[in-house]
């Protein structure tokens, strides 16, 4: 069986057309202002306001900056209950703080943190709970809300990969008192790189205003350490135009997923994520699934090496746990983390995005279907 001829990533960024972008590229040259709380990112953190439904928006150079400056800005100490089936960056953002991660179990249906782990993880120590909507599935926002209240944390969501996804016809953004989006170039939303911070407490903006520019109040007022994580006039143009073609974006995603749903279902060996509960509406950010060993004939590994040489570049998030890199390796971590484990040693995630046509969908399960000898 024939392979791509070009490769096929595990994603490609959206681009709106170049005339689009290139016309209200103008502005910037005109005015000359680049960066430093431009004209055109004012409209961006409107235009976003608007989408959230909220006052309360701070826009970032990326996402990890965006945690790392709301975890500060928080107050934030001690130790934090996370998970370790997530990307490296969130466990960095406590790390930068000199939080201590103590990491717990998931669940296995959608790879979110378990309640009752984290609720049996608490010490005296423990400010924070710090969960993620990994591929967009949210956490349990309900249990993780009711252990977070009965104990008295603060409920904090990186929801990196959740840009668009509602619950109950809400945003995601309004569960928990704040939450991380990433708007990294590989993202389903984007605006290069650029990260957003979405919180409760209102008299946090002020804080996080400072903390991402040296935390100047006036040119010659400095009222806190501050670091430099401005998002700069070109971030916030491509996110402009990005955002116009959100549903398009996530209507071609629900495609692609139910067509590997569909074309996947009887492969043996291969299990796919349950279908989500109908008040949720998902941004099919992602497609991963997980590879039984036995009953495919192969291994994750061996599959994901196979589909290399049909030109696909699958993706194993997240593979290894971040426990297990060698700079957390020194951390005690008392939960056996029983399903993480087993979670990372057979997830694969597939090629989703935009520009991939049903017909190339169609050919990775063919290859898929080829390669498990069907
Ligand atoms: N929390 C979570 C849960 C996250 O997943 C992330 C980021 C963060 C926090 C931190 O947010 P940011 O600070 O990044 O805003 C990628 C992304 O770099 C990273 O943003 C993302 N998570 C992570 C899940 O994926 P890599 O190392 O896998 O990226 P890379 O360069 O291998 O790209 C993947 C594929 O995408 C490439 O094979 C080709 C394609 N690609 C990539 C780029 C950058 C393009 O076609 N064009 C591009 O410009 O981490």
């Amino acid at each position: 069986m024939k392979g791509f001829e070009k490769p096929i990533y595990v994603t490609k960024p959206f681009l709106p057309p170049i005339e689009e972008f290139a016309e209200e590229l103008q502005e910037i040259w005109d005015t000359r202002v680049l960066t430093n709380n431009g004209p055109v990112l004012q409209r961006f953190t409107r235009q976003l306001s608007h989408y959230f439904q909220s006052d309360n928006v701070c826009l970032f150079a990326n996402g990890t900056l965006a945690l790392q400056i709301g975890l500060q800005g928080m107050g934030i100490s001690g130790e934090v209950i996370t998970t370790p089936f997530t990307f490296v960056a969130t466990t960095h953002a406590l790390f930068w703080n000199k939080i201590r991660p103590v990491f717990v179990d998931i669940e296995p249906d959608y790879y979110t943190l378990d309640p009752e782990k984290v609720e049996a993880a608490i010490t005296p120590w423990t400010t924070a709970i710090l969960a993620v909507h990994v591929f967009g599935y949210p956490a349990n926002l309900h249990a993780l809300a009711d252990v977070a209240r009965r104990h008295n944390l603060k409920l904090i969501y990186d929801a990196a990969h959740a840009f668009g996804v509602e619950v109950g016809g809400r945003s995601i953004a309004h569960f928990g008192d704040m939450s991380m989006f990433s708007f990294h170039a590989t993202k389903l939303y984007h605006s290069l790189e650029g990260g957003l911070l979405n919180f409760q407490d209102s008299g946090l903006k002020g804080t996080f205003d400072y903390l991402k520019n040296f935390g100047f109040k006036s040119q010659v007022e400095v009222v806190m350490p501050g670091t430099n994580a401005k998002m700069n006039e070109m971030q916030a143009l491509m996110g402009i135009h990005v955002l116009k073609y959100l549903d398009e974006i996530i209507e071609k995603g629900r495609q692609i997923d139910a067509l590997y749903r569909e074309r996947l279902a009887e492969v043996p060996g291969i299990h796919l994520t349950p279908p989500l509960p109908e008040d949720i509406r998902c941004n099919y950010a992602y497609m991963p699934i997980e590879v039984d060993e036995k009953e495919f004939g192969m291994s994750r590994d061996e599959l994901y090496e196979k589909l290399k040489q049909y030109n696909i570049f699958a993706r194993r998030y997240f593979y290894p746990l971040v426990c297990d890199f060698a700079c957390y390796q020194s951390l005690s971590v008392n939960d056996p983390l029983t399903v993480a484990r087993e979670v990372a040693e057979c997830i694969l995630t597939l090629p989703t995005y935009y520009e991939l046509s049903l017909d190339a969908v169609h050919r990775i399960c063919d290859i898929i279907r080829h390669i498990c000898g069907e």
